[in-house]
């Protein structure tokens, strides 16, 4: 759902504040506006050099417009409301109605030029992450370029020089727009289309974002202790799966613009770093891996061949970051019998619950959630709740799915005698391990509330 928001808006919206820009408003290009988190797959490109477009993962790319030549994009920096799942929306900072923005892409050698308009309460400015260019394109503010006030547009212009992966992103106020969503992709295409050539490109970005249960905007200070990690500013099981067709040769792209580092695992497949920040990696220097991890700012480009048909999950290896929020200051129950303890507790604490003791924490876990929550996890698969949340999603392998279809082919049907099943045979004796038999009368008991105080 991109609708257009033409320049006659965008004049009417600079010439009613008061501000026109220097370039003139009726040579802007239109800024087109996504409205929707869903992926919306790239048709090809109307014009300029052929390339075989990538897919954002709950996003879009920008259309564009060639003037002389030069192919010209229009970004808004503007408050966005992005729904993080459905159940829960965000007060964010993105571009053109979402965060992350929509991704560029170019062709390595295009002449570009990005119109970057401000519609937020503080100066911006982007810079280019990994790109070659003139030193007063990079967008450092104060060190590259003055920043660009509220309600003023400024332009950007380079030839897009090295093919690749790179990001964009502010360099004002960094640490608060970042915090608050203000991030998008950008693909340099080889020239030769034919170079690099896969499949299935898929495109996303790695955040985090800390808002607490029942409200809607980040806390910008938190620099570690964050409760929402996402993929293109969504949670499990709100990523769109990535959906391929069985022998495809498949490329993830990803960048990392949180504060940690975060190991992606695939399941089933093993896969390759074929492109890192720095360009592609000859075929030698490659090696098999199945989880790759991306350290904080920087990019990586993956690719594995879809053989084996099937749901498999994709997921961070940080447990946390595959769960969302208030999965923090719960204590571990694991092998601590609670049901009279709870009883008693209830009379000095009545809204304390008992979490937890065979282990499934949150699979036990009724709890009231106050307005604008997720669950820590959740996700309901053919077998049954699924139990994740955060930074994970599922690559569908099919044989037959149409060459350039990403539409959801439901859950996987898998043969008959290929799903693991209950033992229904008999069973010898089982013996405890030394020191564990009677844990649950010996365990140290030491409860906390949810909210962590402490009662001994
Ligand atoms: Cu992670």
């Amino acid at each position: 759902m991109v609708s257009r928001r033409g320049f006659l808006t965008g004049a009417a919206t600079l010439v009613g504040t008061g501000v026109v820009s220097r370039v003139g408003a009726a040579s802007l290009p239109e800024a087109p506006l996504a409205s929707s988190a869903a992926t919306q797959v790239p048709a090809s490109p109307p014009n300029g050099r052929p390339f075989h477009p990538v897919v954002t993962l709950n996003g879009w790319s920008l259309p564009w417009r060639v003037n002389n030549g030069v192919k010209e994009f229009h970004l808004v920096a503007e408050p966005v409301v992005r729904e993080i799942a459905p159940g829960m929306k965000a007060n964010l900072w993105g571009y053109n109605g979402q965060s992350p923005g929509p991704t560029i892409e170019v062709v390595e050698g295009d002449r570009v030029r990005i119109f970057v308009t401000n519609r937020l309460p503080e100066n911006t400015s982007i810079h280019w992450h990994g790109q070659r260019l003139p030193n007063g394109m990079d967008g450092v503010t104060g060190l590259n370029q003055p920043p660009v006030p509220p309600g003023k547009t400024f332009v950007y212009e380079f030839v897009a020089a090295r093919p690749g992966t790179f990001m964009y992103h502010p360099h004002a106020d960094e640490m608060v727009q970042m915090a608050m969503g203000m991030m998008g992709f950008w693909v340099t295409h080889p020239k030769d289309p034919s170079q690099h050539r896969v499949d299935r490109d898929f495109v996303f970005l790695l955040g985090a974002f800390d808002i607490d249960p029942g409200s809607y905007t980040p806390k910008v200070n938190t620099m570690t202790d964050f409760n929402l990690w996402t993929f293109n500013s969504r949670v499990f099981p709100a990523i769109d799966p990535m959906v391929c067709r069985q022998g495809d040769r498949v490329r993830i792209r990803v960048g990392n613009l949180t504060m940690t580092n975060h190991p992606l695992h695939i399941h089933g497949h093993e896969m390759e770093v074929t492109g890192t920040d720095g360009g592609w990696v000859p075929k030698s220097a490659r090696w098999p891996e199945v989880a790759v991890d991306i350290a904080v700012g920087q990019m990586r480009a993956v690719e594995f061949d879809a053989h084996t048909p099937g749901d498999w999950a994709f997921h961070c290896h940080k447990s946390h970051h595959a769960m969302n929020a208030m999965g923090h200051d719960i204590p571990t129950m694991i092998g601590v019998d609670q049901r009279k303890v709870t009883e008693k507790i209830n009379k000095l604490v009545p809204d304390y619950m008992a979490m937890g003791s065979t282990g499934g924490a949150m699979e036990g876990m009724q709890m009231a959630l106050p307005e604008n929550t997720l669950p820590m996890a959740s996700g309901e698969g053919p077998f049954g709740s699924i139990g994740m949340g955060g930074m994970v999603t599922t690559i569908k392998i099919r044989k037959g799915q149409g060459r350039n279809d990403y539409r959801d082919p439901g859950w996987y049907k898998h043969p008959p005698g290929t799903v693991a099943r209950e033992w229904t045979g008999t069973t010898p004796p089982t013996h405890h391990a030394p020191g564990t038999a009677n844990t649950q009368e010996k365990a140290d008991l030491r409860v906390r509330k949810p909210q962590g105080h402490d009662h001994h």
